[in-house]
């Protein structure tokens, strides 16, 4: 590998429990496609494998290969685990950020208190990783909105990175809490609290919703009787990251980077959110053996509403545009044929007034276990209806006043969280007027 690169590294930070979990999983899904062992040694023959490494892992003097990436909590215990993990060597010592305080799942506390310090701990993290790049294109942010470290100190760590990398580009991933069921009781405030964080703050954000991938897993499992747990949903999270990534890690004869992304899918400032999808799902060559796989089959399926990560009525709003990743071994005049044949099929579920809505990338290496695979990241109105179901159970807890004085007793006042819940219902108001605006033409 070219110690100077080609540039255009991507650093990643991994924020709270559930963004540590999941960013770990991502690092052993893309690991695997890039043949690195847990110990960081590269087992592959392949050079397609090994040219494109230096946008997300670091080489060492030994020729070791070490994750681009910081895992950052307010409390050790998660991090302990993952250290003492199969996969704990991989990342760099000094890639753990903790402090010892926790942020009782309390977003203030993240946020405006303990979190600032290791806030600050991750800040110089990050700068001494921004210095080992050539030119470096942005960042990957994971983490879970509605937790006080993931929410809290997450949105601090965004708006802190948003201000010193001006020019660089954020990719936001953000899990959202499941609605139905929750294990925090303040998880409505702590996730629209972070919300309005993200619409001010970030450039782009991936929307994943617990809830909802729970469901697709279920769905696709069910022959085997499985019971997923989040170690199956952050799976399938990673194998959508994967895809998100690939086509900056791997050659194709189509390519997409987190900041062309950004261009082709956010038509205004405040609409970069995006919804997910990826099929097949179920990683099993045995069971792919026994269908035709084509790719109409496969768009058909990634479109369809129960493959998308997020519980939305997706065909009562529309996409504004659309990315899709196409992986394994598919001929491009074959994705050429079926955009066409896509565009007519699923017009109805788009704007109007955007012409060319669908961006496409095309990456040659598919994801381990798999013959061929379509992601998906969609910027549609439909997400307004998701945020909505999370604004009414805010609203639910607030009208009450309920739990405001944990809140309230580290220095947020009322005041400000009913201008974040504003935030929130405007930008709800912005998705509804595109979806009638459509309408009117
Ligand atoms: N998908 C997923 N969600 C998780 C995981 N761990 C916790 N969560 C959820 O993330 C939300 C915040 O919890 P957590 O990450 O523990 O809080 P934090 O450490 O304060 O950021 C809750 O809704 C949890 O149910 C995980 O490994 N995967
Ligand atoms: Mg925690």
């Amino acid at each position: 590998m070219n110690p100077n690169g080609p540039g255009r590294e991507v650093i990643t930070v991994q924020v709270g429990e559930c963004g540590n979990k999941l960013g770990t999983t991502f690092w052993q899904e893309i690991s695997g496609e890039h043949c690195i062992s847990p110990i960081g040694a590269y087992e592959g023959n392949d050079d397609t494998e090994l040219d494109r490494l230096a946008i997300m892992w670091n080489e060492s003097s030994t020729g070791r290969f070490v994750p681009r990436n910081l895992l950052c909590d307010m409390e050790p215990s998660c991090l302990n685990g993952i250290r003492d993990s199969k996969w704990g060597s991989l990342f760099h010592p000094n890639a753990y950020v903790f402090t010892c305080i926790g942020a009782q799942n309390n977003w203030t506390k993240g946020y405006m208190n303990e979190g600032q310090l290791m806030v600050d701990v991750a800040m110089e993290g990050i700068r001494k990783q921004a210095e080992m790049c050539v030119s470096l294109l942005g960042f990957q942010i994971i983490h879970a909105i509605s937790g006080g470290t993931g929410g809290g100190a997450g949105s601090r760590l965004l708006e802190e990175i948003q201000a010193f990398y001006s020019t660089e580009t954020t990719l936001d991933v953000s899990v959202f809490p499941s609605i139905d069921n929750s294990d925090i009781v303040v998880e409505p405030y702590n996730a629209i609290l972070s919300l309005s964080r993200l619409i001010d703050s970030a450039n782009q954000c991936i929307c994943m919703d617990n809830q909802c991938m729970f469901d697709v897993v279920q769905r696709a499992e069910f022959h085997k009787g499985i019971v997923p747990t989040f170690k199956e949903v952050n799976t399938l999270a990673s194998m959508v990251l994967s895809g998100g990534t690939s086509s900056l890690r791997f050659p194709g004869t189509l390519n997409m980077d987190i900041r062309k992304l950004m261009v082709n899918l956010v038509p205004f400032p405040r609409l970069h959110f995006y919804a997910s999808s990826m099929a097949p799902i179920v990683r099993d060559l045995e069971l792919e053996d026994h269908v035709i796989i084509s790719v109409a089959n496969l768009i058909n399926a990634v479109f369809h509403p129960n493959n998308f990560m997020n519980k939305m009525k997706l065909y009562q709003g529309k996409f504004f545009s659309t990315s899709m990743t196409y992986r394994g071994n598919i001929p491009s005049h074959e994705i050429n044929d079926q955009t066409q044949f896509m565009k007519q099929r699923y017009r109805e579920a788009f704007v109007k007034w955007i012409p060319h809505n669908i961006k496409s990338a095309i990456v040659d290496k598919c994801h381990v276990g798999f013959y061929r695979t379509i992601s998906c990241l969609g910027n549609t109105t439909a997400l307004g209806g998701f945020f909505g179901s999370l604004a009414d159970k805010f609203s639910t807890l607030f009208n009450k006043k309920a739990f405001m004085h944990w809140f309230t007793r580290e220095g947020l006042d009322e005041q400000e969280m009913l201008e974040s819940f504003q935030n929130c219902i405007d930008l709800i108001d912005t998705y509804k007027t595109y979806v009638s605006a459509d309408d009117d033409e």
